[in-house]
């Protein structure tokens, strides 16, 4: 995603964090970040680009080499063999985001980090290898030439958010926080969440557990499951366009705005449970 969907993620989360999660979240952030996810969410992109930070490019996302729209699919093994994909990452960030001995500054910068992934994993070309995530398909966008993957972090979101959201990234939040609240999305979140409840705390301390005696990083299971959700909208949305079509003025837009709402929708809650689950033992 680009800016704006970050921040999107990072506010929504904020809205449904646990004592204890909400409490670390705003202590390790404090005023750089006021102290909110919302403002922490670009971090990585911002660092993404600096020769100190090279390594993390790799991290954004998986490259899914299944064959939209005919077959959707993501394989760890095919596709995340040697962890050095958003899979591996959210792994990682996990097991260092709890590790009390590790620095409040290699903390804070996991936290950032699994803030910024976590909303990564919902966008569908961030689970898809084909012409690098779609950065090599050229398209169109309300007139001007651009490319796929750029329309869905961008593209799309500055025409939705400009046009009923004042612009602004905690308006969009805020209504789809009551969305999930009281509104379209509140008999869907606990579903969202099933892969944090079903998978208990015991076996989450588990498997960090597990990551810290074998020193190697497992992608956890989570992770998984929403790569593959996100994947699948690659074949039921994502490559459903015809050449030539302006994918930000047609019945492209109106069939992608609710999927990228779901999902942004989604991995902000996400994020808000995983961390509750880390900080606060919540199920
Ligand atoms: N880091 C990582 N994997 C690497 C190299 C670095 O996850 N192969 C991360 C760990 C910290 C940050 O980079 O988030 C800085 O690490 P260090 O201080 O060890 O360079
Ligand atoms: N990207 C992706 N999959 C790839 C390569 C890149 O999802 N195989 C993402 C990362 C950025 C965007 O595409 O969000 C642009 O990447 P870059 O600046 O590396 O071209
Ligand atoms: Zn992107
Ligand atoms: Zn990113």
């Amino acid at each position: 995603w680009g800016a704006t969907g970050h921040q999107t993620v990072g506010y929504i989360a904020m809205q449904f964090l646990a004592p204890n999660a909400l409490s670390f979240v705003q202590s390790s952030l404090g005023t750089t970040y006021n102290r909110s996810l919302g403002v922490a969410a670009t971090w990585a992109d911002d660092v993404r680009s600096q020769s100190a930070y090279a390594w993390s490019a790799p991290l954004h996302f998986v490259d899914a080499e299944d064959n939209p729209p005919t077959s959707c699919s993501v394989s760890e093994s095919r596709d995340c063999g040697d962890n050095d994909c958003i899979l591996g990452a959210i792994a990682n960030y996990t097991t260092r985001v709890v590790t009390t001995s590790l620095s409040a500054t290699q903390r804070q910068e996991a936290l950032k980090f699994l803030d910024h992934f976590i909303g990564d994993i919902g966008q569908p070309l961030h689970v898809e290898a084909i012409e690098a995530g779609g950065n090599g398909i050229s398209a169109k966008c309300s007139g001007s030439s651009t490319n796929l993957h750029s329309v869905w972090d961008s593209g799309i979101i500055n025409k939705l958010v400009s046009a009923n959201y004042s612009s602004s990234a905690i308006t969009w939040a805020n209504s789809l926080a009551t969305r999930i609240k009281t509104g379209s999305y509140k008999s869907l979140a606990s579903s969202w969440i099933s892969c944090s409840s079903t998978t208990s705390p015991a076996s989450i301390d588990s498997d960090i557990a597990n990551l810290l005696s074998k020193r190697t990083i497992t992608p956890l299971a989570c992770p998984l499951v929403w790569a593959k959700e996100s994947n699948a909208f690659d074949c039921s949305t994502v490559f459903t366009f015809t050449t030539g079509q302006d994918l930000c003025t047609s019945t492209y837009y109106n069939n992608a705005v609710p999927v990228i709402e779901l999902q942004i929708a989604k991995q902000g809650y996400r994020l808000a449970a995983w961390l509750n689950v880390l900080f606060d033992g919540a199920t």
